[in-house]
Order: structure tokens, then C-alpha cells, then sequence
């Protein structure tokens, strides 16, 4: 907070403004425009009666992009208010927008599924419905994000999927061969993404065909590298130990993940039973080179490399029991493994990894900091004053340490690299700084992601929301200003500068993602957005447009049986008119954005009057926005 405002008793920025915020007005304050640098005082009220520091009308300063684990879809808010903005489905199936039964969605669920899986739903709906999405993070250029997709995971369905951040819509899912539930999810930083590397957490049994149980030997983890452009596996490393959380480096030559599990125990005693686990780095280098040289198995079409213990692909830094986090910071050389179990966490240089792969030097030679800062460190952020911010789920706190201090500490020095610790509610387990995991890290918020709200908000019954905490990082110490509910249950988000991410309004009524009912259109002898009706023996392809408050049609006609496709162009130009398209008792519901084309098939087995009709509020006249389906009686 800076000092001026202080000194000025009482002032907001409501009141600097006069109420409505502009660019302009802010821009005479002196620069005092970026979030937490002008904090008005009542947005630090513990009542939380202020919605933190954006007025009605005014833009946020930085996008958050949330995940919801369970729930399946990603989320995207702006920050400082915490006001959420849009719910993208994801691995979830979405009532609003079909997500899940358009055939656009559809073709992007499920053409990425292995053919094992395919067969698996045969008879369970075609498709997976569920999904744990844990870790969304921005594609990189040069150490920074680059506006250009997001990439996330699924631990439930061992998933990774994209979102193009230009609609802000997920256009590919794959499933990921060998590998069993994916957790950790981290872009290439350097030079670009490039690869998407991801860990399979839990380890299973290759082939994991049936034959064996309790011989945890044959059990391995996968760690895979996907091409982020093509979103095809590249290549996978099969592992001593588990997979949880990983990172890359800032030079493009190495990744990292934790291990939990070196014991390779099958249940909690087990895992839990030794004093020291690891975190393994991976050469991407050595990597490549063996995959063009031909080390490798092929595994489902996939080139597998053996990185276990004694592979001159992987090291294994030993580190105390159970770590979890793993976080790169924006200095470009240090890599911050988090304890869980242990109060510690340990910190690798990573100029020291060159000697470490060509055995000048012992594993544990790369470790420059190991500071203990309290009771089940998860993860760590960072700001841009060599500051690290770490997630204390025991304590129940957040804590800032100095990364330059923690190295004096380590070589013995009598230095606290502890600078502050702030209580949060309750129980955080990932955190997130603006800008955080960039070069480009600012310092000017910290986001505590709490997995327990108890007593902050209204009871709501047995099911409580999660906490989420917005606190000014730009002073010495930590300040919260603001609660935030979330549900089930966000673990990661990352929080990403306004000016990176520029979505589109409307869509291109050329976009890929319909492409398939453009050219059956074609094949059907015209431009999609025209409204035509053509049979095909017992298939029907209704072409409509929408222009509000319009369908092309009043009425069609179909029998009995038939198989119907119904496509929907959406022909208004207009910023945020979306249309929708739903037939009453048919459980068909799919939205339809400014110039966008969506369809829906469905077979007509119910006969008589369905009506459809637009669910998206459009138009004065959008109740009467709506048509007849008439299925004729077989
Ligand atoms: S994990 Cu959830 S608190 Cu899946 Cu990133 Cu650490
Ligand atoms: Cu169109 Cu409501």
C-alpha cells in the first residue's frame, strides 16, 4: 500500500473517482493504478462488507484461472475482486452451454480416448462424464505466458485437456497411454510450450491387463511429455516411486516431480514408512536424444524410456518423506520442493544439475536451502523481490520467507529467513502469486486456496464451500483483504496480467470447432447458415439460423425413429447475444454464441408436439422465441 493513500485518511478509490472508475481518472494518481497499490480501506474490513477494490463498472486488473477439481470444469475470475466471470466445462458435463451432448463437444471428449476406454463406454452414455481437474496453467513463450492456450489435467479419467484462449472454449482432451490418473501438470517455460509434461500419479501394473495384483515391482509411473501444439504424447519416462506435482525449469533442459511414494507401497502405512523420499529431475536433452537414437520401448504407440534408479535420464534427489509441491521461481536457477511431512522444504539450484547428470557430484549436493517454516508445507509462490510464500495446511497459515536468506541460513549463517506469517481459513493447500510462475512475477497478490471454511460464511449445511483468501503482498507484511466461497473444490489457479489474454467477442463463423457440420453442409449442397431441411433415410439434417428473436423455422416435421440432427447458426453480430436451443422432454439443451454454429443429434422416439426454444435470455421477445418439433407416430 502505498504511503500517499495512507497518509490520506479515509480516501477510496469510489472516491477518487466519483464513483465510476475510468482509466483516465486513475491514470492523474500518480501511477497508483496497478491492484494493491490502491487498496481503499474499507476493502480491508475483516466484515467483508466491501467486495475488495473494483468498483461497478471497472475492470479488473489481472485474470484468474481457477481450477474445480471434481467438479471438472475451469473457472476464470477476475482478480482483485474475485468476482467469478465464466465456468468453462471442461471434463464435466455442462446443462447450460451441452457441453457433452453437442457434437462439437462430443467429437473433442472423445476422439482423444484410447480404444480400450472407447470400448469401456460403449455402454455407459459413449463418453466420460466426470473428471478432477487440479492444475490449469497458461502456455509459455520465453519464461512468460503467452495468451495462447490452457492446459489442465484430469486425475480422475487420466485426461489432459486445452483450452484456446481466444474463445475461451476446450478444443482437445486426450487420454494418456500407460500412465494411471494425472496429476501434476506444468507447462515448457523455455523456449515455448512446446511440452505439456505430465505425471502420472499412481502406479499401476504394465499392461495393466488383470494378471497382477500384489506385486508391486511390476507396478510403474509414467511421466509424459506432450507436444502442446498438436496435443499428441511425444514421449514417456517410466520412474522408480510415484508422480505428484512437477515443474520445468527456465533454461528448457529439465523437469521436475515429487515423489511420495519411494517405499512403492500399496497402502498409507507403507507409503508413509521411510524417512526420505525424492524428487527426480528428468535431462529433456538426454531425453530427446534417446528417443531419436532408439532407447526406448514402445509402449501403445507411445516411446517409453527407462528413467528408473541408474539411468543416465533421470537423478533422484533425496528429500524428507512425502513432498508435494514443486515450484520454479522466477529467479530462473532455484526449484522449491515443499515437505508436506516434513516442516522443511528443499531448495535445488538448478546450475548445479549439469555436474549432478554427469556424476561430479552427489544428488543431495544440489540442495542450497532446506529452511523450516512450520507444519505441512504444500506449495510455494513467489514475488518479485526474491520473497517465496508458502502454504502451511497443518499451521493453517501462510508464510513469507526470503530465498537469499534461506541460502545464508543453509551454509550456516545465523540468518531467519522467516520474514512473516499470516493465519488463513483454514487449511490452505495450493497458492498462487500474480504473475507468480513467470519471469514476470510482480508481488502484488497472493491467493490462498483453503480447503475448509468452517465458520467464515452462513452455514449451509453438512456441505461447506471452500476459502479463498486474497492478501496484498506489496508491503512487508502480509495483509488479507478478502474472503471468497468457492465450490468443490479449486486446488491451483494461476493469475495471469489483463493485457496477456485478448478473447475474441464474437466468433469467427469460420472456426474449426463446427467444421464437420460445415462441410455436411457441403456435402448437402449449401453454405451452413442457410435453413434447410434434408432427409437422408431415416437421418434428418435440420439447418436453422437464429437472429433474435428468430429460429428460421416455425415448425419441423420428423417420424418416429428418425435419427435427427438439428444445426443452429447463430447469425447475430451482436457483443454477448447468445442464443439457445432447447426441445422440451427431448433433454436436449446446447448454447449457441454470436456466430456460432452447434448441433445436437438425437433420435425422434417420442411422437406428438415438442416445442423448442431459446434458453439464453436474448431479446425482449425471447420467451417467444420458439418452434414445434412434430414427430409423426412410427
Ligand atoms: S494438489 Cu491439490 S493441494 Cu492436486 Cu496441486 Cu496440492
Ligand atoms: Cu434467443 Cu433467447
Amino acid at each position: 500500500m502505498s504511503k500517499k493513500i495512507e497518509e490520506k485518511e479515509g480516501i477510496t478509490r469510489r472516491d477518487l473517482l466519483g464513483g465510476t472508475a475510468s482509466a483516465a481518472a486513475l491514470a492523474g494518481v500518480g501511477g497508483l493504478v496497478a491492484g494493491g497499490t490502491l487498496m481503499p480501506k474499507n476493502a480491508m474490513a475483516a466484515d467483508g462488507s466491501n467486495h475488495a477494490n473494483v468498483a461497478p463498472g471497472d475492470l479488473d486488473d489481472y485474470y484468474g484461472f481457477w481450477s474445480s477439481g471434481q467438479a471438472g470444469e475451469l473457472r476464470i475470475l477476475g482478480i482483485p475482486s474475485m468476482r467469478e466471470l465464466m465456468r468453462v466445462p471442461v471434463f464435466n458435463r455442462c446443462s447450460a452451454s451441452g457441453w457433452g451432448q453437442t457434437n462439437e463437444s462430443l467429437k473433442i471428449l472423445n476422439e482423444g480416448l484410447l480404444p480400450e476406454t472407447k470400448k469401456f463406454l460403449e455402454n455407459r452414455g459413449g463418453t466420460w462424464d466426470n473428471g478432477d481437474l487440479h492444475h490449469p496453467h497458461m502456455s509459455f513463450t520465453d519464461g512468460t505466458y503467452d495468451g495462447r492456450y490452457l492446459f489442465m489435467n484430469d486425475k480422475a479419467n487420466t485426461r489432459v485437456a486445452r483450452v484456446r484462449c481466444d474463445v475461451m472454449k476446450c478444443d482437445k482432451i486426450i487420454e494418456i497411454p500407460n500412465a494411471s490418473d494425472i496429476h501434476g501438470l506444468r507447462p515448457q517455460k523455455y523456449p515455448r510450450t512446446g511440452y505439456v509434461f505430465a505425471n502420472g500419479e499412481h502406479r499401476v501394473p504394465i499392461p495393466n491387463d488383470g494378471s497382477i495384483l500384489d506385486e508391486p515391482e511390476k507396478y510403474h509411473a509414467i511421466f509424459t511429455a506432450i507436444d502442446g501444439d498438436e496435443m499428441e504424447v511425444k514421449w514417456q519416462v517410466m520412474v522408480d516411486g510415484n508422480l505428484d506435482n512437477c515443474d520445468a525449469d527456465y533454461q528448457g533442459l529439465y523437469a521436475f516431480s515429487t515423489c511420495y511414494n519411494s517405499e512403492e507401497g500399496t497402502n498409507l502405512a507403507e507409503m508413509t514408512s521411510s524417512e526420505q523420499d525424492w524428487a527426480v529431475v528428468f535431462d529433456i536433452k538426454r531425453i530427446e536424444a534417446a528417443v531419436k537414437s532408439g532407447d526406448f520401448k514402445t509402449i501403445n504407440g507411445v516411446p517409453v524410456i527407462d528413467g528408473r534408479k541408474g539411468s543416465k535420464y533421470t537423478r533422484y534427489i533425496p528429500v524428507s518423506n512425502s513432498p508435494h509441491g514443486c515450484n520454479a521461481a522466477p529467479d530462473g536457477r532455484h526449484i522449491v520442493i515443499n515437505g508436506k511431512l516434513s516442516p522443511t522444504v528443499s531448495v535445488i539450484d538448478v546450475t548445479k544439475l549439469p555436474d549432478l547428470f554427469n556424476d561430479k557430484i552427489k544428488p543431495r549436493d544440489t540442495i542450497v536451502a532446506e529452511p523450516e517454516l512450520g507444519l505441512g508445507p504444500l506449495h510455494t509462490a513467489f514475488d518479485n523481490k526474491g520473497n517465496c510464500y508458502t502454504t502451511l495446511f497443518l499451521d493453517s497459515q501462510a508464510v513469507k520467507w526470503n530465498l537469499n536468506k534461506a541460502i545464508e541460513a543453509y551454509q550456516g549463517k545465523n540468518v531467519d529467513p522467516i520474514l512473516d506469517k499470516l493465519d488463513v481459513h483454514y487449511q490452505p493447500g495450493h497458492n498462487h502469486t500474480s504473475m507468480g510462475e513467470t519471469k514476470e512475477a510482480d508481488g502484488k497478490w497472493l491467493i490462498s486456496l483453503n480447503k475448509f471454511s468452517k465458520d467464515r460464511y452462513l452455514n449451509v449445511g453438512p456441505s461447506k464451500p471452500e476459502n479463498e483468501q486474497l492478501i496484498d503482498i506489496t508491503g512487508n507484511k502480509m495483509k488479507l483483504v478478502h474472503d471468497g466461497p468457492t465450490y468443490a473444490e479449486p486446488h491451483d489457479c494461476i493469475i495471469v496480467r489483463a493485457d496477456i489474454v485478448n478473447p475474441r467477442s464474437i466468433w469467427d463463423p469460420k472456426d474449426m470447432m463446427w467444421d464437420e457440420a460445415r462441410q455436411q453442409a457441403k456435402k448437402d449442397g449449401f453454405e451452413l447458415g442457410e435453413s434447410k431441411i434434408v432427409r437422408d433415410g431415416n437421418k434428418v439434417r435440420i439447418y436453422m439460423w437464429s437472429i433474435a428473436p428468430n429460429f428460421s423455422m416455425e415448425k419441423f416435421t420428423v417420424k418416429q425413429g428418425d435419427e435427427v440432427t438439428v444445426y443452429v447458426s447463430n447469425r447475430d453480430m451482436i457483443d454477448d447475444l447468445a442464443h439457445g436451443f432447447t426441445i422440451a422432454n427431448y433433454g436436449i439443451a446446447m448454447e449457441i454464441g454470436p456466430q456460432q454454429t452447434s448441433s445436437v443429434t438425437f433420435t425422434a422416439d417420442r411422437p406428438g408436439v415438442h416445442w423448442f426454444y431459446c434458453q439464453w435470455f436474448c431479446h425482449a421477445l425471447h420467451m417467444e422465441m420458439r418452434g414445434r418439433m412434430f414427430v409423426e407416430p412410427a
